[in-house]
């Protein structure tokens, strides 16, 4: 019997090789790639955010756990891709310029090609022009935008507004999403569509393309 909860305590105390063979344990019992995600890895991140505001944590803390996470989800990560079909849509995915974070991004990543899309990923800190140039030169038809800070949520309207100016916002659906966007936000300032979650970010896609 796995006891899960020493994934949540391994990404909460930034023990990556902990992570990595609880996850691995779990993989190998059978336990749903989505699970270890949603119910452990998830809450330990929410908890580290927490500490973090109240001064318990820093920022090398927010380092160690942000690490433990990626290396579970390292091996997590192919697993949603292969539960697929066919691709049927183009994303230019990332995160927005200033904003470093890319843990949720690479998971709406992951669960988007799970969907059966092509991901393009851009990577962090992605000038507006950048995503223009995805979808002018790879064709994408939906471009996707995480942001994690206030203080670079106003970066999505800037790249709306550089699709606009480069005249090709009519070709493509724009996508938001991270944890200070909410549909309101998106709504204002003209997104096609909002989730708040990874796995809505594909039933998101979906209604934008329909
Ligand atoms: Co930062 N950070 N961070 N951080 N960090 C937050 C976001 C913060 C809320 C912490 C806090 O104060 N409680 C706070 C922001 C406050 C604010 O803006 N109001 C904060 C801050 C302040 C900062 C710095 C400024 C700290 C500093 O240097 N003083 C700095 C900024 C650097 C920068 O970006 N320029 C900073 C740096 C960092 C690290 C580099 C140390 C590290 C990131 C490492 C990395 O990503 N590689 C980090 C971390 C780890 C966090 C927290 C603790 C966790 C983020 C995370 O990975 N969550 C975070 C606190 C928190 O979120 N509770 C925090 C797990 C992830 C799975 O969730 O990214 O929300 P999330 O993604 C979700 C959904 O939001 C959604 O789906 C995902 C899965 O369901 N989603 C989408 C995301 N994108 C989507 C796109 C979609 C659809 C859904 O469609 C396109």
């Amino acid at each position: 019997m796995i006891d899960l909860k020493k994934l949540h305590d391994a990404v909460l105390t930034g023990d990556a090789k902990g992570a990595k063979a609880t996850t691995e344990q779990a993989l190998a019992a059978g336990i749903e790639p989505l699970k270890l995600v949603q119910d452990y890895m998830m809450p330990a991140m929410a908890e580290v955010g927490r500490r973090f505001e109240s001064n318990d944590y820093f920022v090398p803390e927010l380092l160690l756990s942000a690490r433990a996470m990626k290396t579970a989800l390292e091996l997590i990560r192919p697993l949603l891709v292969a539960s697929g079909v066919q691709p049927v849509g183009r994303v230019a995915l990332g995160t927005v310029k200033g904003d470093l974070h890319d843990i949720g991004k690479n998971l709406v990543g992951a669960m988007l090609e799970g969907g059966g899309y092509e991901v393009i990923d851009l990577g962090v800190n992605v000038p507006p022009e950048q995503f223009v140039a995805a979808v002018k030169e790879k064709h994408a038809n939906i471009v996707a935008m995480s942001a994690l800070l206030t203080t670079t949520m106003p970066a999505m309207r800037t790249t709306i507004e550089a699709l606009q100016q480069a005249g090709v916002r009519q070709q493509v659906k724009v996508l938001v999403g991270g944890a200070p966007i909410s549909q309101k936000y998106a709504d204002e300032i003209g997104a096609d569509g909002y989730s708040e979650s990874a796995a809505g970010a594909v039933a998101a896609a979906k209604r934008v393309m329909a």
